[in-house]
């Protein structure tokens, strides 16, 4: 799916702004608000989560639907184009009407999804309602609770005290919902380009970029033309059909830290689209991640899109910052935990130099949190045919609209198709073998493929062991499991990754951190002082620096993140290693450090 851009033959218009708002109070639907302008309407910023915008428990926590509506009119010199409608992100469910009409819908709240809408732009004003849901449940990614269930993540998954129904998260972030990314309208020609897929093979000096165009509306004699222009603006390759390859010598590579991007320009009868395009390989070797062919280790970072008082909301200066707060500390990675980001984000990165580990929303996966799911006084198991979790369909679309959003990003080098999934359960590999069988089939690029797996998985059952290319290990060894002893826990990590040298494959620690309280400090480091968490870290990064097999460490987080409320959450996950504002915990410092001293590529090598 091509990222929307202004081209000479393509209209963009942004339809950020303020929009009226109303929460849902049961009588949307019934009442068709979206008809008609909604009345006794709060103002809106779209995009953002609303959940933090106006004040209140019952605002903030509202369960259910909320309508947003603005009007809005095309000009004159949209008439005889395509006309489409997309929206980047809305969390987690959106029903879409134009003056009344009901256009589309659509399931999960982190991928885009777009709508033809041309026969309904006629002259004069037009009425945009978009009906956003944020329940979760066991059908849903990320999974919720249902109402007649105990247990869950951090105790969260039961039902409510007062027969209120309300959202259980089972994941631990908090379930900040609404238009949280753009919505946009744009145009294309008649004939049009629909798809660009791109990948490169890469031979000394020189490169072959095959590259398919998908096109709609031609005929057979529509002219596709397609061209590769270097930094300097340069055109240094062309071609002149829908399907082919384009031959750089000399070629840029596009190299962790050190960004290169082509444009790939395509021009399909009178329609055009560029596309920026980093030249680079990726390949697991052995225990080795390679990048270009050099063996590369991973530091970084698990982050959230997690900011005050957008939520979710698409934050550009704050994605600029983190980027420069990595670069600050020597970190070259991060993954997209628990969802795909933005797209702006992955054009940043992919400008930047940033490796990333790309994600889908399927988090919470795993009905053994806070000492499992009850039902009826019977303990369930995650893959239960008749009461767990029902995600498999929905994860399957969830890989496929990710990859087909995702697939032309340098930055991207693997996909994690799950975080912390009940990987050793029974059903586990059935669940998770077809998921991995699909991205490896629909990504050309062949990048690698991995779960993210959580402590509770014992190792042996675990089916990452058999799936994954890459092992990612969630751990916290020092925190949940055996803090504030770090001598016993440091055995433990031992002991657990001498099995994983086993299998031979590369290791990636994806989660490591432990809950500190900016400010907080102590002579003896004591759990939640900043103290503590730099020993905490000191203590796994010994144990990793003795294992070849372990080629990267992402912190968890870097910064603190709002989650749902629990007696383990002070006003949010304290596990940043900055605060919510960007500003450095001691921990910060020591990784600087650490990290400006371990290259990119061969160490340990
Ligand atoms: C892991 C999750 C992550 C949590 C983290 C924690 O993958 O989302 O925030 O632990 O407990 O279970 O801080």
């Amino acid at each position: 799916m091509l990222y929307p851009i202004l081209t000479p033959s393509r209209f963009l218009f942004d339809l950020s702004g303020i929009w009226d708002f109303k929460l849902d109070n049961g009588r949307g639907f019934l009442e068709k608000w979206y008809e008609k302008p909604l009345e006794n309407a709060m103002t809106m910023p779209v995009p953002a989560s609303y959940n933090d915008l106006k004040e209140g428990p019952e605002f903030r926590d509202h369960y259910g639907w909320v309508f947003y509506q603005r009007k809005f009119a095309l000009p004159e010199l949209v008439a005889g184009n395509r006309v489409i409608l997309r929206c980047d992100a809305v969390t987690h469910h959106a029903k879409v009407y134009i003056d009344g009409e009901f256009i589309c819908e659509h399931h999960g709240g982190f991928l885009p999804f777009e709508v033809q809408i041309t026969d309904k732009i006629t002259e004069g004003d037009h009425l945009l309602t978009i009906a956003v849901d944020n329940i979760i449940d066991y059908t849903t990614l990320p999974v919720g609770g249902k109402g007649d269930m105990l247990g869950g993540f951090m105790g969260g998954i039961g039902g409510s005290q007062d027969g209120k129904p309300q959202n259980h998260p089972n994941f631990d972030f908090f379930n900040y919902c609404g238009i949280t990314r753009p919505v946009r309208i744009y145009s294309t020609p008649k004939e049009y380009i629909q798809d660009i897929t791109l990948v490169s093979q890469v031979d000394g000096n020189s490169a072959d970029i095959s590259y398919q165009i998908d096109t709609v509306g031609g005929s057979a004699s529509t002219e596709c033309k397609v061209e590769l222009y270097d930094q300097r603006g340069i055109k240094v390759s062309e071609s002149s059909d829908a399907e082919g390859v384009l031959h750089v010598e000399e070629v840029h590579l596009w190299q962790p830290l050190q960004s290169y991007l082509y444009q790939v320009k395509v021009q399909y009868g009178s329609d055009q689209y560029t596309l920026p395009y980093g030249v680079r390989t990726v390949k697991v070797e052995g225990d080795k991640f390679l990048i270009n062919g050099k063996p590369f280790y991973f530091k970084g970072y698990g982050k959230h899109e997690d900011t005050f008082p957008n939520g979710r909301g698409i934050h550009l200066p704050m994605n600029t910052k983190d980027i420069s707060l990595m670069k600050w500390q020597g970190a070259n990675s991060f993954r997209t935990s628990h969802y795909p980001y933005s797209e702006e984000m992955m054009r940043l990165c992919d400008q930047e130099g940033i490796v990333v580990i790309d994600e889908t929303t399927a988090v919470g996966i795993n009905l053994q949190f806070g000492g499992g799911a009850n039902f009826g006084g019977e303990k369930i198991s995650t893959f239960d045919p008749e009461h767990g979790v029902q995600t498999q369909e929905h994860h399957k679309q969830v890989v496929r609209d990710l990859i087909a959003r995702d697939k032309n990003y340098a930055c991207v080098v693997m996909w994690s198709i799950a975080n912390e999934p009940d990987s050793a359960a029974s059903g586990a590999y059935e669940y998770f073998k077809p998921l991995y069988d699909l991205a490896r089939e629909l990504d050309q690029q062949k990048r690698p493929c991995t779960l993210v797996s959580v402590q509770m998985a014992e190792p042996q059952k675990d089916c990452s062991g058999t799936l994954s290319d890459v092992i990612c290990l969630n751990r916290y060894y020092g925190w949940y499991f055996g803090g504030p002893d770090l001598e016993g826990p440091e055995k433990s990590l031992r002991k657990e990754l001498d099995y994983w040298k086993e299998l031979g494959k590369p290791v990636i620690f994806t989660e490591y951190g432990a809950d500190t309280v900016q400010g907080f400090h102590d002579t003896t480091p004591v759990m939640y002082t900043e103290e503590y968490q730099v020993e905490y870290y000191k203590m796994n990064n010994k144990v990793f620096d003795e294992y070849k097999i372990v080629v990267g460490e992402q912190v968890w987080n870097f910064a603190d993140f709002a989650t749902s409320q629990s007696l383990l959450r002070v006003q949010g996950n304290k596990k940043g290693i900055f605060s919510r504002d960007r500003k450095p915990k001691l921990a910060a410092h020591y990784f600087r450090q650490r990290w400006k001293g371990i290259p990119d590529f061969e160490y340990k090598r």
